[in-house]
C-alpha cells in the first residue's frame, strides 16, 4: 500500500492511487480527509468547478438546510467547530457553500480535487485487485478502493414536456441555478412541483416577480422553520455541551435532535395531540417528527397528524378552494420528506400568486412563450422546473460501474438495488458507496449520516491494510439478509403508500423499493459496528493476489 504520492503502475502506465473518491461534496471532503490521516494517496473527482456538492449546486432562491445549523455542520474536528459561526437557526444556501469552502481551504483539501471532471466508468480489474477509473474526457487512473461520494439527490429527473425546446422564455432548475441568480423583478413566472425546493423557492421568487403562477401535481405537508438569527444564548448552549448534543445525534433515529418521545397518539387522544402539534409547528423544522411514536406506524394516528396539517392550512390560506387544493389527501402525513418552508402557504394568499391543479389540467406542451394545459394557456417570462430528483441510485447508474466478470451496477439493480449495509455491493469488491440505498441516509441528517459512514470505511480500510489484506467484499447471503431487512423495516412503516422519490415512484420505469434504511441512525450504526467487531461478519476479506 503506497503512502506517498500517485506513482505509474508499471502494468499499465496509468496513475495508481490508493483510493479515487467521486465527488466532493460533504461526504467526498471528509472521506478524502480521512485517507490522508490513514497516510493513504487520494484522487477525488468532482463534476463542479469547486466543493459543496448539493450546496454548489441547488443555488434557488430560498434553498436553505432544513436540519438546524448547529446540528448540519461536520463534528470530526473541535477545531473546526470553536471557529465556525453560523448567522441563522437554518443556514442559507450562500453559508452552507462558504462553509464547505472553508473546510476544503483549512483542511488544504483542494490539491486532491480535480475539479470540472465527470467520472464515466469504472471497471474492477480482478487480476490486479484494483478499480481503473474513466473520466468523460477519457483519462483513466487506477485505484486499489474506489469510493463514490456521488449523494443522492444529484442527478436531476428528465422532464420531457413536448415542445419544451421551442419555449423562447427562461428556463431554469431549482437544481442547476444559475451562480450569478436570476432578476425576476417584474416578470410572469411559473414554477412546476411542489416539492422542497418549490417550497423553498416560491416566496422568495414571489417577493420579487410581477405574477407567479405554481403548477402542482400532488400537494406536500409542509412545517414552518421558524427560522431567524442565531441566538447567543442558544450558541453558547451548544457549544458548552457540545460533546453530549453530537453524542445524541449519533446514537438518534434522525441524527437530529426532535425531542422524540414514546407516546402514541392512540393513548393520547386527538384533542391532546393537536395541542402537542401545534406546540412543536411553533417550535418549527422536524421537531414536529417526534412528537409521537406511532405516527410512521398507525394509520389512525397518522391520520390525526394529517388533519392537523390540513387545519394548519386552512387557517393560513385564506380561499377555502386554494387550501384544499394544498392539502394532501391521498398519501399518510410525513411519507414523502415533509417540506421546511418560510411563508410557503401564506404566498397563496396575495393575488399576485396562482396555483393550477394539474390532477384537473395536465400541462399538454410548452409554447414558444408559455406553456398550454388541458384547459388554459399561460405566457411566462421564465419558467422554473422544481421536479426533483433521481434519487440514491440515479448518480450510481450514469456510471459506467462493472464489478467482476464485467458485470455492470446497473443491471446488477434493474431489479432494485441490492447493498450490504448500504455500504459495498457483492460482486464488487473494494467499492464502497457512502449514504447508498439501504443505509439511513435522506431519513437523517445527511452530515451525521456521512460522517457515520466514511468513519466505517476508513476504519475497515485501515483493517485491511494494517493486515495486508487487498480486497473486501460482500457475501451475497449477507447482502439478501440486509436488503430483507431494509425492506422488513419499511414495510413495518407507512412510508410504502406514499408514491415518494424514497419508492423511486418519481421516475419512470424505475423499480418500487424502499430505498433507504428506515431503522434509525443510531441503530444502524450498531449494526455496522458489530459487524466490524465480529471480523466483518458477512464480508469476505483477501490478501493480495500472487
Ligand atoms: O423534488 P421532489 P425537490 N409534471 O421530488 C413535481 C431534498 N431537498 O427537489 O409529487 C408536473 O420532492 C412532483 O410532483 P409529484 C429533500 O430531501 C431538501 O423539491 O411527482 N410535476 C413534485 O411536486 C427533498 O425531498 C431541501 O406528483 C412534476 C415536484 O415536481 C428532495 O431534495 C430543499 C413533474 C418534485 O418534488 C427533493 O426535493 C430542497 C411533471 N412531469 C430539496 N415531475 C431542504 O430543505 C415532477 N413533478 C434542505
Amino acid at each position: 500500500m503506497s503512502t506517498t504520492a500517485p506513482s505509474a503502475a508499471p502494468a499499465t502506465a496509468i496513475a495508481s492511487f490508493d483510493a479515487v473518491v467521486v465527488g466532493a461534496g460533504f461526504a467526498g471532503m471528509y472521506m478524502l480527509h480521512r485517507l490522508r490521516g490513514l497516510g493513504l494517496s487520494a484522487r477525488v473527482y468532482e463534476a463542479g468547478s469547486s466543493v459543496g456538492g448539493t450546496w454548489f449546486w441547488n443555488r434557488y432562491p430560498g434553498a436553505r438546510v432544513d436540519i438546524r445549523s448547529l446540528e448540519y455542520s461536520f463534528s470530526f474536528s473541535p477545531e473546526l467547530e470553536d471557529e465556525w459561526r453560523w448567522s441563522e437557526r437554518y443556514a442559507p444556501q450562500a453559508e452552507l457553500l462558504a462553509y464547505a469552502e472553508h473546510v476544503a481551504e483549512r483542511f488544504d483539501m483542494k490539491r486532491d480535487i480535480v475539479f470540472d471532471t465527470r467520472i464515466a466508468a469504472a471497471h474492477y480489474h480482478a487480476e490486479e485487485q484494483r478499480w481503473h477509473v474513466t473520466t468523460a474526457t477519457g483519462e483513466t487512473v487506477s485505484a486499489r478502493f474506489l469510493i463514490m461520494a456521488t449523494g443522492c439527490l444529484s442527478v436531476p429527473t428528465d422532464v420531457n414536456f413536448p415542445g419544451i425546446a421551442d419555449y423562447q422564455g427562461r428556463l431554469l432548475r431549482t437544481s442547476q441555478w444559475p451562480h450569478e441568480g436570476v432578476d425576476f423583478t417584474g416578470q410572469r413566472v411559473g414554477v412546476i412541483g411542489t416539492g422542497s425546493s418549490a417550497i423553498q423557492s416560491i416566496p422568495v421568487i414571489a417577493a420579487q416577480a410581477a405574477d407567479v403562477t405554481v403548477f402542482q401535481r400532488t400537494p406536500n405537508y409542509s412545517v414552518p422553520a421558524q427560522n431567524g438569527p442565531l441566538d447567543p444564548d442558544v450558541v453558547a448552549e451548544w457549544t458548552a455541551n457540545r460533546a453530549e448534543y453530537r453524542a445524541m445525534l449519533r446514537t438518534s433515529p434522525l441524527g437530529s435532535i426532535v425531542d422524540a418521545r414514546e407516546t402514541l397518539v392512540k393513548d393520547e387522544g386527538r384533542e391532546a395531540a393537536f395541542a402537542e402539534f401545534e406546540r412543536r409547528w411553533q417550535q418549527g423544522g422536524f421537531k414536529i417528527l417526534g412528537a409521537y411514536a406511532d405516527t410512521w406506524i398507525d394509520p389512525e394516528a397518522n391520520a390525526v397528524a394529517a388533519d392537523f396539517a390540513a387545519a394548519k392550512i386552512r387557517e393560513i390560506v385564506k380561499d377555502p378552494a386554494v387550501a384544499d387544493l394544498l392539502t394532501p389527501k391521498d398519501y399518510p402525513w410525513a411519507t414523502k420528506r415533509l417540506c421546511v418552508d418560510t411563508g410557503y402557504y401564506a404566498t397563496f394568499n396575495q393575488p399576485h400568486v396562482h396555483l393550477v391543479d394539474l390532477r384537473a389540467s395536465p400541462i399538454e406542451t410548452f409554447t414558444p412563450t408559455g406553456l398550454r394545459t388541458s384547459t388554459e394557456s399561460f405566457d411566462f417570462d421564465a419558467v422554473v422546473l422544481a421536479t426533483g430528483f433521481d434519487a440514491m441510485t440515479g448518480a450510481l447508474d450514469r456510471i459506467d460501474i462493472r464489478g467482476r466478470d464485467g458485470v455492470a451496477l446497473k443491471d446488477r439493480w434493474a431489479e432494485g438495488p441490492r447493498t450490504y449495509l448500504g455500504l459495498m455491493v457483492a460482486g464488487f469488491p473494494n467499492l464502497f458507496t457512502v449514504t447508498g440505498p439501504g443505509s439511513p441516509s435522506v431519513l437523517t441528517n445527511m452530515i451525521m449520516g456521512i460522517e457515520q459512514h466514511v468513519d466505517w470505511i476508513a476504519d475497515c480500510l485501515d483493517h485491511l491494510t494494517g493486515r495486508q489484506q487487498a480486497t473486501i467484499e460482500a457475501l451475497a447471503d449477507a447482502e439478501a439478509a440486509w436488503v430483507e431487512h431494509v425492506n422488513e423495516i419499511a414495510n413495518g412503516t407507512l412510508y410504502p403508500q406514499a408514491n415518494s422519490w424514497y419508492m423511486g415512484a418519481n421516475v419512470p420505469g424505475k423499480p418500487r423499493q424502499f430505498l433507504p434504511y428506515a431503522g434509525g441512525l443510531g441503530v444502524y450504526a450498531e449494526h455496522c459496528e458489530g459487524i466490524a467487531a465480529r471480523g466483518y461478519e458477512g464480508f469476505v476479506i483477501e490478501s493480495a493476489a500472487a
